[in-house]
């Protein structure tokens, strides 16, 4: 018998299992979709346990947070199997099951008649995306940030991600550091950016919230029919953070020309319409919550997190590519070029990215 049927069955499905598909999407776990007798769909995900090493503090920080808004959504009337993730328990009364081999697994409901973009042409639909966004933040402003653990230490510190460059470096465990000279002279020509957002948490000008710190456009299901934001899903780093950290990566990642991966550079720019519409609707999403300071810097959030994810595709190519999943041998450089070629980019439109929020204080 097929061991992702096998799998599924270990979750008490309510029907047997038929089919299923595996989904290419996403850089860390494995994904696949399942099929059953009754028509019901599940989302079974392997784990990446290298990465997070403790299951345990993981899905207690999901179910915690997707039970906290299931809350929200009944008392708000809506929908609460669209609105937020349900994972199911395991036989072995976890929210995941660990196989023979170690692997770990977990497995939630299918949120039916949605659609995952990877990029957005439209920027009424980018203004929906950032109002959710902002929502979910507004959603998790009461959740007791006590309860959540850290899944990823330092994910965000951007400091800490250049400190592993230069350890990287120093290894150079495949050999390839002599062929990136121009992108590790281009990080350490921006070594004092990297600290902007943690001394502004530290000195207190950016308050810690519950944030996602995950926010590509595909981390966000929308609805089929009437293209409006259903669920946000990929909770694994739900973590005290900034509120740049997830204004910066959906804006790395969403206002960009270009998918995180094309090689050709002179495509890869900054939308600012882009930028503009996620801008208006991630603090409208918010409900006034943000400082101005905070809305003040905002762009600088996008600079830092586009700039920290390039470091961190340039960190896993001298590693070997043991973090990212690649589909060919250069594909992290690629993007780390891709993201450098954004930060570029930014830095040329800061004054106008300024300009845009002031609109939104
Ligand atoms: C990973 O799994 P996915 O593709 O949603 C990564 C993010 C990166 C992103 C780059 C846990 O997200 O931090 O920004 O790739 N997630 C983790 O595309 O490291
Ligand atoms: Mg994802």
């Amino acid at each position: 018998m097929n061991e992702i049927f096998e799998t599924a069955k270990k979750f008490n499905l309510p029907s047997e299992p038929v089919g299923y598909t595996e989904c290419k999407i996403g850089h860390i776990n494995s994904t696949y979709f399942v099929d059953c007798k009754n028509g019901d769909k599940y989302v079974l995900q392997n784990i990446n346990t290298g990465i997070f090493k403790d299951p345990d503090i993981l899905m207690n920080n999901i179910v915690g947070v997707t039970s906290h808004i299931r809350k929200k959504l009944e008392a708000e009337g809506k929908d609460p199997l669209r609105g937020t993730l349900k994972f199911f328990c395991s036989v072995d009364g976890l929210y995941y099951y660990k196989d023979e081999v170690g692997r770990c697994w977990r497995l939630y409901k299918y949120v039916d008649d949605v659609d995952c973009y990877q990029s957005a042409d439209s920027t009424e639909l980018l203004e929906r995306v950032g109002m959710a966004f902002g929502h979910f933040q507004m959603q998790l402003a009461d959740y007791d940030a006590g309860k959540l653990r850290e899944t990823i230490p330092n994910f965000h510190n951007t400091p800490s991600r250049l400190n592993d460059l230069k350890i990287a470096l120093e290894k150079d465990a495949v050999g390839r550091a002599s062929s990136i000279k121009d992108e590790i002279d281009f990080v350490f020509d921006r070594s004092e950016i990297c600290s902007y957002i943690m001394d502004r948490i530290a000195d207190g000008t950016l308050p810690l919230r519950v944030t996602h710190n995950d926010t590509k456009l595909n981390n966000i299901l929308m609805d089929h029919k009437t293209g409006e934001p259903v669920c946000i899903i990929d909770l694994d780093t739900i973590m005290p953070g900034s509120v740049l950290f997830d204004f910066g990566d959906a804006i790395r990642f969403g206002a960009s020309s270009a998918a995180e991966d094309e090689t050709d550079l002179s495509k890869v720019y900054m939308r600012e319409d882009a930028f503009d519409a996620f801008a208006k609707g991630f603090v409208s999403g918010l409900e006034g919550s943000l400082s101005e300071e905070e809305i003040m810097e905002l762009p600088m959030g996008a600079l830092v997190i586009t700039l920290e994810n390039g470091i961190r595709f340039l960190t896993d190519y001298l590693n070997g590519d043991t973090y990212f999943r690649t589909h060919y041998p250069q594909h992290n450089l690629d993007r780390a070029r891709n993201q450098f070629a954004l930060v570029r980019d930014m830095e040329k439109k800061m004054p106008h990215m300024r300009e845009i929020v002031k609109k939104y204080l």
